[in-house]
């Protein structure tokens, strides 16, 4: 399984020593967000991790190989290049069979990170169940019922149906923190009428649940949702009605199957001007600060 791992020497000496390292995923760069903010943002992740002191290992597919960490070079190619495609976990046999190049989405993420060794994972927002079609359900979720890892969101993406999401997270045990919030943030929204089950407020609550979820031996993961910060946070009554218009267009458009999330994303962001997308960046970036400061504490206590 390893020949078809490829670690950058940095994340590979930080799993060497037991130091802390941080996985990241990287469809919000190749299919998230547009260039050059897509690039920007990828290196601006890597980087609030340097500073926590934690290695990023930003995961993609490269050439036919399952790479944890990048160079430079590997994130410009992956921001720019037109050839790259998005790879959910059912995909890997086929990108890496076909030595081509591809982000990675959450679920895919999530199976690489766990091989690799990796345990805590930031992201923007998690794929779930999608509006109006309760049978279209994200691998992430699936991935996340099965995979030891935790994972730092600013909850589901609002384009999605929230409460549902909720469910299957219930139905498959995994467990929902709330990070400094009693409900469920909804992506560019910081606040919902979502309640959830339980919310802490300091790292070390996390790190004692998730050393417990470990010891237990559960097969799922536990997930972190860390709301967008309140300057960036869109209220809903403006996105909503945006979210609303993009979906139609999508079903009058016939779009289906992993080109309606990005679909989505972008028209919400040209209907919003752009300010979706940098809430998009903000939120991501607060997840992994929160993912780092919890990869140092696992790391050091
Ligand atoms: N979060 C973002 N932008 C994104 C995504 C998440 O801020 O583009 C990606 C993630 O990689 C996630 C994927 O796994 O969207 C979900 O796609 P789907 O709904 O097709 O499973
Ligand atoms: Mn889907």
């Amino acid at each position: 399984m390893q020949n078809y791992f490829d670690y950058s020497p940095e994340v590979r000496d930080a799993l060497d020593d037991n130091k802390p390292v941080l996985a990241l995923e990287s469809t919000v760069i190749t299919h998230g967000l547009p260039y050059p903010q897509n690039l920007e943002t990828g290196l601006a992740l890597e980087q609030i991790a340097r500073e926590y002191k934690v290695t990023p290992a930003t995961i993609a597919i490269m050439n036919g190989k399952i790479k944890i960490g990048l160079s430079t070079q590997e994130l410009e190619f992956l921001a720019q290049d037109k050839s790259v495609v998005k790879a959910s976990k059912r995909d890997l046999p086929v990108v890496l069979s076909q030595k081509i190049s591809a982000g990675t989405t959450v679920a895919a993420t999530l199976f690489c990170a766990a091989a690799a060794g990796i345990r805590v994972f930031s992201t923007g927002g998690i794929g779930g169940v999608h509006r109006g079609d309760a049978q279209d359900i994200s691998a992430d979720l699936i991935e996340l019922a099965n995979t030891p890892v935790a994972v730092v969101c600013a909850g589901a993406k609002a384009i999605l149906d929230l409460p549902r999401t909720l469910e299957f997270l219930e139905t498959y045990s995994v467990p929902v923190v709330g990070f400094r919030t009693d409900t469920l943030p909804a992506f560019y929204t910081e606040k919902t009428n979502y309640k959830l089950p339980i919310r802490v407020d300091d790292i070390p609550t996390l790190v004692a649940m998730l050393k417990i979820l470990w010891q237990l031996h559960f097969n799922s993961g536990m997930l972190i949702a860390n709301p967008i910060p309140t300057i960036d946070s869109i209220p809903t009554e403006i996105i909503e009605p945006v979210i609303a218009a993009a979906i139609k267009e999508a079903n009058e458009k016939g779009i289906t199957g992993k080109d309606i999330t990005p679909f989505l994303l972008s028209e919400v962001a040209y209907a919003t001007e752009g300010k979706s997308q940098q809430a998009n960046i903000s939120l991501i970036k607060n997840n992994v600060r929160v993912g780092a400061e919890l990869a140092y504490h696992l790391a050091h206590h």
